[in-house]
């Protein structure tokens, strides 16, 4: 839950602003659209001048969450380096981290004092003047419902469905380690408030092209277990992605049928992109910690889901991070511990 401290921080200086920018980090996800455009409709409701600004489109799968009020712009300096100075407050959401701001880095720098951070991930380096930051919260879009809610405000449909979509995205459709009661709580609301999870989980999920369907077959066809069957690993050659038209499909999702074999705690997927370097996409169960190891090769993410891109030969990036995972897994315990 939000602290009394933290509303009265949001209350005090969204009263006071009559003019917003809404920044977040780089690759947009569901919670930073989400947080964005529900924290958008709360603020225009209330009066408010807001613009929504960021260094990345929105994803064509996350397009109908956005706030038709107040859609997101591609950042450009020569136009929002004024907007953003001359905002009476800038606010941050699902970010605190200036290296994933990509090129508004620099002018959001400039105006760190006048910022505003909610975010839900560690804080690191952050030079933001005022931060609501809570690491139990399971998304940003908690931290918005509860905000906004503290201030008598009940989202509409639309709003509901952005705020859903961020704690949907985040737990994996509720069922990571960090979903909470309060999650589910939030969740019951909004379905009152007219979401419907099935219509949402097809708008985000059920969009696949065959392109990535056939990738993903040819990808599980090679499939390779370590680590006593407990390491599930894939690898996916630029000539196969070339073979099905793939080069535009994201693939970092194809963990999730590794993972989900019985008895496999570490899913890894290695990917050769055009340009030399490879890309590597890990998943871990419980207390396998996927972002030490991703650290070691300068990548980074969270506990559970993490990724590298690394210079390199393919099968020699591949023999590498799995040396190091199968110690990771030896260093782990048997399966129960974690
Ligand atoms: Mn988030």
């Amino acid at each position: 839950m939000i602290s009394a401290d933290s509303h009265k921080m949001f209350r005090e200086l969204c009263d006071a602003a009559g003019e917003l920018v809404l920044v977040t980090h780089i690759n947009p996800d569901g919670d930073a659209i989400g947080s964005q455009s529900s924290l958008a409709a709360y603020l225009l409701s209330r009066g408010k001048k807001v613009r929504a600004i960021n260094t990345d489109c929105t994803p064509a799968m996350l397009e109908f969450i956005e706030n038709p009020d107040c859609r997101a712009e591609l950042y450009d300096p020569d136009v929002h380096d004024r907007v953003i100075a001359d905002a009476d407050l800038v606010v941050l959401v699902d970010n605190s981290a200036p290296d994933r701001l990509g090129s508004m880095e620099r002018v959001l720098h400039d105006n760190a004092a006048n910022t505003l951070c909610i975010d839900h991930h560690p804080a690191r380096n952050a030079p933001w003047g005022h931060n609501i930051v809570n690491v139990a919260a399971c998304a940003t879009t908690e931290m918005i419902f509860d905000l906004t809610e503290a201030c008598g405000w009940t989202p509409d449909r639309r709003a509901a469905e952005a705020v859903y979509v961020g704690l949907a995205t985040d737990t994996g459709f509720f069922r990571f380690n960090s979903t909470t009661a309060r999650a589910h709580e939030i969740a019951a609301s909004l379905l009152r408030s007219g979401v419907e999870p099935a219509r949402t989980f097809q708008e985000i999920y059920e969009r696949n092209s065959t392109a990535y369907t056939r990738l993903l077959g040819h990808a599980l066809s090679e499939l390779r277990l370590d680590g006593g069957d407990a390491i599930a690993s894939v690898r996916i050659t630029l000539e196969q992605v070339d073979r099905v038209a793939a080069r535009d499909v994201d693939t970092s999702e194809m963990t999730t049928p590794l993972l989900a074999m019985h008895g496999v705690r570490i899913a890894a997927l290695f990917r050769e992109l055009p340009d030399g370097r490879v890309k590597v996409s890990l998943r871990s169960k419980g207390e396998l910690d996927v972002h030490a190891l991703a650290g070691e090769f300068g990548g980074g993410g969270h506990r559970n889901a993490s990724g590298i891109v690394v210079e390199g030969v393919l099968d020699e990036v591949l023999q590498a991070v799995m040396r190091r995972a199968e110690e990771l897994l030896a260093r782990s315990g048997p399966a129960g511990s974690s």
